[in-house]
């Protein structure tokens, strides 16, 4: 069936009810920290495994990690390092690039994002490795015949102000998400898939991983390296994302309860957005046009997302009681603002059993209006980006949680 044009319509909504966060599978109550930590989180992750996003599989036994670059950058003010992250003797591989304040008095807190493009197009520093990988066709950021060019270099350069996160402290680690599965549907047969295939297997299972399981996998493997990294402070790593890299955020966030602090820029659909909405983006929308990101179980809830045993207010609930972050733009109304912000509110319940304030408020606010408590959100003026104005405000929130060691 051909998903029907998106709703752009508030009154045309459908009528809907949330699952309960806090209502475990036998329809008991969860009342305390304890019952949520042992029973219900694993039930509600277990559930987002099957149905949306797949298993998610440990890390290999063979990885290891080569540094193949280390120099000081913009013009004193940073030390750079580039990791090769080997997952096999001879197989796929991801280049982490990391930049350190220069003059840190410690182990510093680091931002952690997938990139769209490669290391080398975040800034126009040669030094970058250049990435080889398959890419996406956009002519505008110098691709040719699917691989980067040195045009390439600096082309994304206004999505991370990386002298204003060094300034303030903080660190800034990042990888291409085509080292980890290039972001076109070949039946699974490049990136990290083929490295977990049980004999005879060339497929994920319907409840194991697609893309975004992968690029998830990706950023716990980046982890496990921060944690190696002296110059790391590995209890204050937050991990970031934009759109399909944001909804990869989340459920890097949701499986792995190292990342302190977790942001979901413009997420939407499959991401922050509720599902049973159906504004803008939906769920049959995405596994159309990308059957590769999901697990195949997700598929049966196209125009069905009212039998999901789960929304995605309870992904953010597994978020808690960690700092969570939640941003939209005014006109990426693909991604539902509105949508977003009620399911940050809807997780409310699971920060409040924890102990803590969610949202702090149940009004959707004024457009660039950011409101945090451990909880945060703003809808921007502008389109679908990652901008400056996005990442002071994650620098803000970021400094209300993990100013100190
Ligand atoms: C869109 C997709 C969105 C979002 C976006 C992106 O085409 O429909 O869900 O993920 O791509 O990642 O830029």
């Amino acid at each position: 069936m051909t998903p029907a044009k998106a709703n752009y319509d508030e009154d045309k909504i459908p009528q809907y009810e949330l699952p309960d966060p806090l209502i475990a599978a036998n329809g008991e109550l969860v009342t305390n920290p304890a019952a949520w930590d042992k029973k219900r989180r694993p039930e509600i992750l277990q559930l987002f495994k099957t149905h949306v996003y797949g298993q998610m599989p440990g890390p290999l036994p063979d990885m290891r990690y080569s540094i193949t670059e280390e120099g000081e950058a913009l013009e004193g003010r940073a030390r750079r390092r580039q990791i090769r992250v080997h997952f096999s003797a001879d197989g796929p591989y991801m280049d982490l690039l990391l930049y350190l304040p220069a003059a840190a008095p410690g182990p510093v807190p680091v931002f952690l994002g997938l990139n769209f493009f490669g290391n080398h197009t975040i800034e126009p520093d040669p030094a970058i490795v250049l990435s080889t990988q398959w890419m996406r066709p956009e002519a505008e950021n110098g691709i040719v015949d699917n691989r980067a060019t040195n045009q390439s270099r600096g082309c994304l350069t206004q999505r991370w102000p990386i002298t204003n996160i060094l300034a303030r402290g903080y660190g800034l680690a990042t990888a291409y998400y085509g080292d980890l599965d290039p972001d076109f549907d070949d039946g699974y047969q490049n990136g990290i898939h083929p490295l977990f295939y049980k004999k005879n297997q060339d497929h994920p299972a319907a409840d194991e991983w697609g893309a975004i399981g992968a690029w998830a996998w990706g950023l716990s493997r980046a982890m496990d390296y921060l944690q190696t990294d002296a110059d790391i402070d590995p209890d204050r790593v937050a991990v970031l994302g934009l759109s399909r890299l944001g909804k990869t955020a989340l459920w890097a966030g949701a499986c792995d309860q190292r990342f302190a602090l977790v942001i979901s820029n413009e997420s939407g659909c499959g991401g922050a957005a509720l599902s049973r909405r159906r504004y803008g983006e939906t769920v049959a929308h995405i596994n159309q046009a990308f059957p590769h990101w999901f697990c195949d179980n997700f598929r049966q809830y196209n125009h069905h997302e009212n039998d999901l045993p789960l929304d995605q207010h309870m992904l953010l609930g597994l978020i808690a009681p960690r700092p969570l972050y939640v941003a939209s733009a005014l006109e990426d109304r693909s991604c539902d603002p509105r949508g977003e912000f009620l399911a940050a509110l809807a997780a409310n319940p699971v920060y409040q059993l924890l102990g803590f304030d969610g949202l702090p408020t149940d009004q959707f606010p004024g457009v660039d209006q950011p409101v945090m408590d451990q909880i945060g959100y703003h809808i921007r003026s502008g389109g679908h980006d990652l901008t400056e104005y996005d990442w002071a405000q994650y620098l803000d929130f970021a400094d209300r949680h993990l100013s100190t060691p």
